[in-house]
């Protein structure tokens, strides 16, 4: 009898002691990242027969941010309760055989890069850095969703797909390719042959599911700024800086609106994580989609290159706010950024470039 998604998922808090592939998403931990790796652990175990688990790239207490990610887990009876995240998991004491696989994301964040020589795998979608190369599988194709690739591997083998396992993967490839939007150009043709062989499975009604979940995503009364800044935060070391990159669906008025200290808000939170430079990235969706930019930083070596890009690169910057940097934790500037297309995922290889050139 093979073991079903349900059982599986319910039994992993057991399975974190035998496991022999620990399967990571980056640390956004968006829906993309945990239903993949939820889905390529239980691949690997069921249909591989390598013990795999998954663990949720951010803190237990940080995923209730993500209402989204909650919304469809319970509507799948899936107890987020049960989830592995990264405090669960001990990894100065992962055993020596261990191995680790990353998922929708190809370069080890922060707090996994002193495990780096235990990455045997890589499934992604983002810009290949280049490590890695002896992984396997490794599968870095820029398509809409990692969901994509992981449906593909189950297609690939001939494993059985569970209606559960294609309601998960089936949301992220929607959520992230905006219902396969043609006008988006976020979906290709391995997003929409995917999609619609797990539509099929799951026979559901894919504009309403993407409607809902669009909607959980943007729901986010009653978050404070620092848990819109923590909600979908990104940490990146690129030589001796260290900086981050947080994305929030709000634009500058409006964070003004939701906090009146916000300029030491943004500081101290630069400051408490130790971070050269912190970017926000806003997006606004109404009355229309809108991109905004906030960067905090501190004098440093780093200084002159972030701005570089930021002026060269593209992303139409127009100085809405200046803090003027009279205090040492308040060196924040506020942009609208025209070009709408530019997101973290090209910012981020942009910086990786440029921070010392
Ligand atoms: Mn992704």
């Amino acid at each position: 009898m093979i073991l079903s998604f349900q059982d599986y998922l319910s039994s992993l808090q057991e399975r974190a002691d035998t496991f022999r592939v620990a399967v990571i998403g980056n640390e956004a931990a968006d829906l993309d990242s945990t239903v993949s790796s939820l889905c390529y652990a239980y691949l690997s175990t069921t249909h591989y027969n390598i013990p795999a688990i998954p663990v949720i790239n951010c803190l237990r207490s940080d995923f209730f941010l993500r209402r989204e990610i909650h919304y469809l887990l319970l509507k799948k009876s899936i107890n987020p309760e049960d989830l592995l995240f990264i405090d669960d998991m001990k990894l100065e004491e992962l055993p020596a055989t261990s191995t680790l696989i990353l998922i929708d994301h190809n370069c080890p964040g922060i707090s996994l890069a002193p495990y780096s020589e235990k990455v045997t795998g890589i499934i992604d979608h983002h810009y290949d850095s280049g490590l890695f190369q002896t992984a396997f599988p490794r599968i870095i194709q820029k398509v809409g969703s990692t969901a994509t690739l992981v449906a593909q591997e189950f297609v690939k083998v001939g494993a059985l797909i569970d209606k559960d396992v294609a309601g998960l993967l089936l949301a992220a490839i929607l959520l992230d390719t905006l219902n396969l939007s043609q006008r988006q150009k976020k979906a290709t043709a391995a997003d929409n042959a995917m999609a619609s062989v797990l539509m099929e499975i799951c026979t559901v009604d894919g504009k309403r599911l993407f409607e809902t979940l669009q909607q959980k995503r943007f729901d986010i009364d009653n978050m404070s700024v620092v848990d819109l800044l923590r909600r979908d935060y990104k940490e990146y070391q690129s030589g001796k800086i260290r900086y981050g990159i947080a994305v929030v669906f709000l634009d500058t008025v409006s964070l003004f609106q939701r906090d009146e200290n916000l300029l030491r808000t943004l500081g101290e939170y630069r400051i408490g994580r130790n971070l050269e430079f912190l970017v926000v990235m806003l997006v606004a969706i109404s009355p229309r989609f809108r991109r905004e930019m906030v960067v905090v930083w501190d004098d440093g070596t780093a200084q002159d290159s972030l701005f570089k890009v930021l002026q060269e690169k593209g992303f139409g910057l127009s100085l809405l706010r200046d803090s003027g940097g009279s205090e040492t934790n308040r060196s924040i500037r506020m942009y609208n950024q025209a070009n709408e297309t530019l997101s973290r995922k090209v910012l981020h290889p942009l910086l990786t470039k440029y921070l010392f050139t």
